[in-house]
């Protein structure tokens, strides 16, 4: 199951050509050109598969409708997920590693190679993002705040606030 939502990742959100797909601009593929696709490319995946997939996925990552899917969050690729601008906690959460520290402090949070800054609404959520680099360093985002400064937030079918920057001034560091 892991081997396959990590290949949907890589082709749902970052580098679809690599298997001739073509995302529509909300980010979908219908499931039969995915399916015939990964096949051809030397990784058969059952439509049951799929589906267990989708269905069990710890982060709910893909998202299936009306006989397509999509990845819910995270491409690098463009696309418009259609998201609504949606009202955020007073805080939320941002998992990092102390070497990003520095840069942080002086920039704010910014995209990277994605579309957004990635938030979580718990602590918890924040550390393992965190932990996926080293040791976890939770910054807290004073998101009730910035919204009041006319920030937009959005909210991903599976729970991840999106914002485009977070400047310093927003921040509290450990
Ligand atoms: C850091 C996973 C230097 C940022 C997770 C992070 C999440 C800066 C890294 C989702 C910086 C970017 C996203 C700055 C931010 N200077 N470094 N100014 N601003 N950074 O992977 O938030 O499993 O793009 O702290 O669970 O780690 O893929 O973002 O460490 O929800 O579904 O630059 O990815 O979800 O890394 O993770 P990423 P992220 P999935």
């Amino acid at each position: 199951m892991t081997r396959i939502s990590k290949y949907l990742a890589r082709h749902l959100r970052h580098d679809p050509q690599r298997i001739g797909l073509a995302l529509d601009p909300g980010g979908w593929v219908e499931v039969e050109e995915l399916l015939r696709a990964a096949a051809e490319h030397g990784f058969p995946i059952t439509a049951d598969e799929l589906r267990e997939v989708v269905a069990s996925n710890d982060k709910r990552r893909y998202a299936l409708e009306d006989g397509r899917i999509r990845a819910s969050q995270g491409h690098s690729v463009p696309v418009d997920l259609g998201l609504p601008a949606a009202e955020p906690p007073e805080v939320l959460y941002h998992g990092t590693v102390g070497r990003f520290l520095a840069a942080i402090r002086s920039e704010g949070l910014r995209a990277m190679n994605r579309h957004h800054v990635h938030l979580s609404a718990d602590r918890q959520t924040a550390t393992r993002v965190g932990a996926r680099r080293g040791a976890p360093v939770v910054l807290v985002v004073a998101a009730g705040a910035m919204r009041a400064d006319g920030h937009t937030f959005r909210l991903s079918a599976n729970g991840v606030w999106l914002v485009d920057h977070v400047p310093p001034a927003y921040l509290r560091f450990p």
